[in-house]
């Protein structure tokens, strides 16, 4: 049978490798052969003050990019969260489901409250959402990046609360984290994952960037001691993310490129990855720029929420059923 996939991404700022390479790129992949559903997550970005303008323009420009990427939406639904109510219906009765410590347990929940004096409900229940998201679509598989496997363990437990409690509703999602670039690590510390949100611009690579912004980036990327161009996450973190993302970006086992940079140094291995980047980057820029200009995105949205909502709504009425709200 085939399989459903489900994926999110907030309109949270200009998205980089990291959510590209870990995230976007597999999604491209996966709706060939899977029943794919995309989404632009902007009820979690309000979770942390967004500014209106800015967020709107941000739902519009994710939602090319995702297109830009790849994504066909004859193939796959793609659509904004708020545009589905039953996202935020059924996400608030999963948070009469979970308990305040799992929630209080997430990393992503602890280190985010750490950085800003208010921190919101919304910061805290944020991954109730998530599973709503998921459980709607009664998913099989998730593409996402490392940091979100937390929060699909908890999407897990939530379904098979939910199913014990009530019969069986929810399909058990399982996680689908990318062997290499499940974890795109910062430029300029390689101890940090590479974040959209971080302060300084020299940690990552915007999507957007142009070719000499992306030079400049990756010539000025820390690297290792020593001069060896080997794989190596203990010893030689940065050098190894960097040959990471070569490796996704040219399509090049990380063997094959440990073995083409044999006795080279760091200079011309970085000259070449600065290429390779802007190669994989470019054509997705100027499609971006296209379907910008076009003004098609709101139809292809509104479509895809029409054809989302129709799946959500049939799985949210067993839920009210099963809870014993009158319908
Ligand atoms: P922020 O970095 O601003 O906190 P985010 O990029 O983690 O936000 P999203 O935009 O929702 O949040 O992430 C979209 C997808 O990109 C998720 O699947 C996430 O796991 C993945 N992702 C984010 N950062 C990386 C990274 N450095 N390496 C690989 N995947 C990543
Ligand atoms: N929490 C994710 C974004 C997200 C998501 C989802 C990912 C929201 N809902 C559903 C996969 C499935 C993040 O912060 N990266």
């Amino acid at each position: 049978m085939t399989k459903r996939v489900f994926s999110g991404i907030q309109p949270s700022g200009t998205l980089t490798i990291g959510n590209y390479l870990g995230a976007m790129k597999n999604f491209v992949k996966l709706q060939g052969e899977a029943d794919c559903l995309f989404c632009v997550v902007d009820l979690h970005a309000i979770t942390v003050p967004q500014d209106p303008a800015a967020l709107r323009e941000n739902t519009i420009n994710l939602a090319a990019l995702y297109l830009a990427a790849g994504i066909n939406p004859q193939q796959a639904t793609l659509f904004v969260q708020s545009h589905v109510p039953a996202h935020a219906e059924l996400g608030w009765i999963l948070q009469c489901v979970v308990h305040y410590g799992e929630l209080g347990r997430m990393t992503q929940f602890k280190d985010k409250s750490a950085q800003r004096d208010v921190v919101t409900a919304g910061l805290f229940t944020y991954p109730a959402l998530m599973a709503a998201d998921i459980l709607l679509y009664q998913t099989d598989l998730v593409p996402v990046g490392e940091d979100q496997k937390q929060h699909l363990e908890l999407t897990r437990d939530l379904a098979e609360r939910f199913n014990q409690r009530y019969g069986e509703t929810f399909v058990i999602p399982d996680v689908y984290i990318p062997k290499i670039g499940g974890r795109i690590m910062s430029l300029e510390d390689p101890t940090k994952k590479m974040s959209k949100s971080d302060a300084s611009a020299g940690a990552y690579i915007s999507m957007l960037d142009t070719p000499d912004v992306i030079r400049k980036k990756i010539s000025r990327a820390v690297t290792d001691s020593g001069r060896e161009v080997r794989f190596d996450k203990e010893n030689k973190a940065a050098v190894s993310n960097l040959l990471t993302i070569y490796s996704l970006c040219a399509n090049v086992s990380i063997a094959e490129l440990e073995a083409r940079y044999e006795g080279k140094g760091y200079g011309q291995f970085k000259k070449d990855l600065a290429e390779v980047v802007v190669s994989e980057l470019e054509p997705i820029q100027a499609r971006y720029r296209e379907l910008l200009a076009t003004g098609e995105i709101l139809d292809v949205l509104r479509d895809g929420a029409e054809r989302a909502a129709a799946r959500a709504e049939a799985t949210l009425k067993t839920v009210k059923e099963r809870l014993g709200f009158v319908l």
